[in-house]
């Protein structure tokens, strides 16, 4: 097979703390969709791989957070990503997950070759230590200034303001983010791959070698990091979430999440693989194969530096072609966060906006974060609809379906000799697939975008130019009509083929109403022959966008509103909100009004009670850490609300067989959850 045949198209593996939102959309997933389909539609060999990154520091952190396992975390996540990616239709070959099996097997056989063919540095080196929580500081678990650009909150394996990535022990005035206290050193064994040694080599493909064909901010980045100097970089972490270091004497110690999650993207392709009946090696080991890597500007260290000298030391795989990464896209001129929920959420908006998907990846795709940070806003967002894609697209498909079906019955008619004009176009449209493409190999998704919408525009001028109206002429010059529908008619089908990339509902839609066969590829709108014949039959016409109204528009707004009220007004320290739980999920929990009958303080303790309650059902012991707030006297006769069915558990030696709700403020001030009116003991609550 020869080279630009067969490709491996990777997009970063989401993080499963959380769902993913348009800046993630426009950086990697809608760009990256668009290459794989493209490069389908060309008949080549493609396999476009994702799947959740399941490991590291902020999933253990969050799930903490909610009292869950980091295991209930990320499946929660994984489900939710994965379905909201196909619903938008992102065409993952295979959207996989980094807590499979087959990745755990396939990151720990990489791992070990590194380790046997001697191409780590073990060494025990003094690592920041919370002793508090008894534990080393890795990563997302440690805060303080980058060494680089004095961002103060940089975390500890990489600077989110500048890029940099890092050792924690680089960072200045350090602060756990657990307990906040000042870590301590600690010595500990870990495994070191050497980057400095692959410096020379990195300079020379990246910085040399691919000087002008990849993007120059990822060139750029590069080039300073290797000016900067590299150092051996710890690929293995005390922590007890991820994959366990498979060697001897690394018990209790896991692989770096960013040694295992590249990594994936093999596995990915083996699961795959297996499931189609192909030699994975073909797309991870054969020269002739083009691996492309599309990520988002903060991970350009990771896929230009560490992944590379990974697969360089190992030996056996293939190095990336390009790695197209883009820059960050903003929301309202406000920079897109999860912790401040200032995000346009997949799964929301896909809620909001049913079967207009292709609105978005339209809109992302116009405004893509491409050469610089862009902003999306809702104005634009329904102007670039109503304008676009209203008024261009879906306007000239209507008008041609609609009047084909009211002249002609839906029958392509018959050209009954073409005049110049009419042949300049058929020519101009054949010119598209190659301009399009063209710019989609340089990884220009506007400017690709831009040329399909410059084809409609033409079929919108083309059909409207003065004097050749077809309506207007239809009764006086019915021949000449005929070759004006049988062009147009031409035009529509090469705007539902090369349209599927950027808008894949909507081309579906369009062949469909066309009746267009599936044999009719880019590569036939190119050709010399007709893309619908005459005497073909199309459907009756549909719709493909409508207006979106300033109601909707307003009610987006309203809700990023009511955020940036909340989180300018809100206590910065009360609890931000836990994640949406389900209706069934909470009508498990059994709650009752209960009234207590005794109350006494634990001997040798501050804060716990022991008290009777009366649930209306039966009389039980609970035991409440509310004894530095409440005078035992004081409880008795007091109405509370009761977690009947908690299950029971033993403090200080006590069964404590239900909770008391209780409200605490951030000062820790603690009251009881109970009833205004009297109300009898027993009574449900939901
Ligand atoms: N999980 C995405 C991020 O940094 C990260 C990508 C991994 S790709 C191997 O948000
Ligand atoms: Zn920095």
């Amino acid at each position: 097979m020869s080279k630009q045949q067969r490709f491996t198209i990777t997009a970063a593996l989401p993080y499963t703390n959380g769902p993913v939102h348009i800046g993630h959309l426009a950086g990697v997933y809608v760009p990256a969709d668009i290459y794989a389909r493209y490069l389908r539609l060309k008949g080549k060999d493609v396999a476009f791989i994702c799947g959740s990154d399941e490991h590291g520091v902020p999933i253990t952190i969050k799930a903490k957070k909610e009292g869950i396992s980091p295991q209930e975390l990320v499946d929660r996540y994984h489900t939710m990503i994965g379905d909201s990616f196909e619903e938008f239709g992102i065409s993952f070959d295979n959207y996989s997950r980094t807590s499979a099996p087959i990745h755990h097997e396939t990151a720990s056989a990489f791992f070990t070759q590194l380790y046997h063919d001697g191409k780590f540095v073990e060494k025990v080196t003094e690592q920041l230590y919370d002793a508090q929580a008894d534990q080393f500081l890795a990563d997302r678990f440690v805060v303080g200034t980058c060494p680089k650009c004095g961002n103060p909150e940089s975390y500890g394996d990489q600077c989110e303001k500048c890029g940099t990535s890092h050792n924690a022990t680089d960072l200045i005035n350090p602060k756990s983010a657990i307990t906040g206290n000042q870590p301590q050193l600690k010595e500990t064994k870990h495994w070191f791959l050497p980057l400095d040694e692959y410096s020379e080599w990195l300079n020379q493909w990246i910085v040399e070698d691919h000087a002008t064909d990849w993007k120059s901010n990822v060139v750029g980045q590069v080039k300073s990091w290797i000016t900067d100097g590299l150092h051996p970089r710890a690929v293995t972490r005390d922590l007890d979430w991820g994959i366990p270091v498979p060697v001897k004497g690394a018990e209790g110690k896991v692989l770096y999440v960013w040694f295992d999650a590249p990594i994936g993207y093999i596995s990915a392709t083996k699961e795959w693989a297996a499931r189609e009946n192909k030699n994975w090696e073909d797309y991870w080991k054969d020269e002739d194969t083009s691996l492309v890597h599309f990520i988002g500007k903060d991970n350009i260290v990771f896929h230009c530096i560490i992944f590379p000298a990974m697969l360089k030391a190992h030996g056996d795989f293939i190095l990336p072609e390009n790695v197209p990464a883009n820059e960050f896209l903003n929301l309202e001129d406000d920079k897109i966060s999860t912790s401040r929920n200032w995000a346009v959420w997949l799964h929301e908006y896909l809620q909001d906006f049913p079967g207009q998907q292709d609105v978005l990846r339209y809109v992302l795709t116009a405004n893509a974060p491409e050469t610089k940070d862009n902003n999306f806003t809702w104005k634009d967002f329904q102007a670039r609809n109503n304008n676009e894609l209203v008024a261009n697209l879906g306007n000239f498909v209507n008008r041609v379906v609609v009047l084909t079906n009211k002249y002609y019955g839906g029958v392509v008619p018959q050209p009954t000799g073409l005049e110049p004009r009419d042949k300049e176009l058929l020519e101009k449209i054949k010119t598209y697939p190659g301009n399009i493409g063209g710019s989609l190999e340089r990884y220009r998704f506007r400017e690709s975008l831009a040329e399909l919408m410059h084809l409609s525009s033409l079929g919108n001028r083309y059909i409207a130019e003065e004097g050749l109206e077809p309506w207007k002429l239809v009764k006086t010059d019915p021949e000449k009509v005929q070759n004006i529908m049988y062009v147009c008619l031409q035009l529509t089908a090469a705007l539902a083929v090369l349209s599927e990339p950027f808008l894949p509902h909507t081309s579906k839609k369009l062949r469909h109403i066309l009746g267009l066969s599936d044999s009719v590829s880019w590569e036939t709108v190119e050709s010399e022959k007709a893309l619908l014949a005459a005497g073909h039959q199309v459907q009756k016409s549909q719709l493909l966008f409508s207006k979106i109204e300033d109601e909707q528009i307003q009610a987006q707004l309203d809700k990023l509103a009511t955020t940036k009220a909340n989180n300018t007004t809100q206590n910065p320290k009360l609890m931000p909100q836990k994640d949406e739980t389900q209706y069934d999920d909470f009508m498990k929990m059994d709650l009752r009004v209960g009234e207590i009958l005794t109350a006494e303080k634990m001997p040798k303790t501050d804060k716990l009670m022991v008290m009777t309650v009366d649930t209306g059902i039966d009389k039980r012991t609970i035991v409440s850490g509310i004894a530095q707030h409440y005078k035992a006297e004081d409880l008795v006769g007091r109405k509370v609300t009761v977690l009947v069915n908690l299950a029971p558990r033993k403090l200080r030696g006590v069964e404590s067989q239900g909770m008391i709700l209780l409200a605490e403020d951030p000062e820790g001030k603690l009251v009881f959850v109970n009833p205004d009116d009297e109300i009898l003991n027993g009574a449900t609550i939901a």
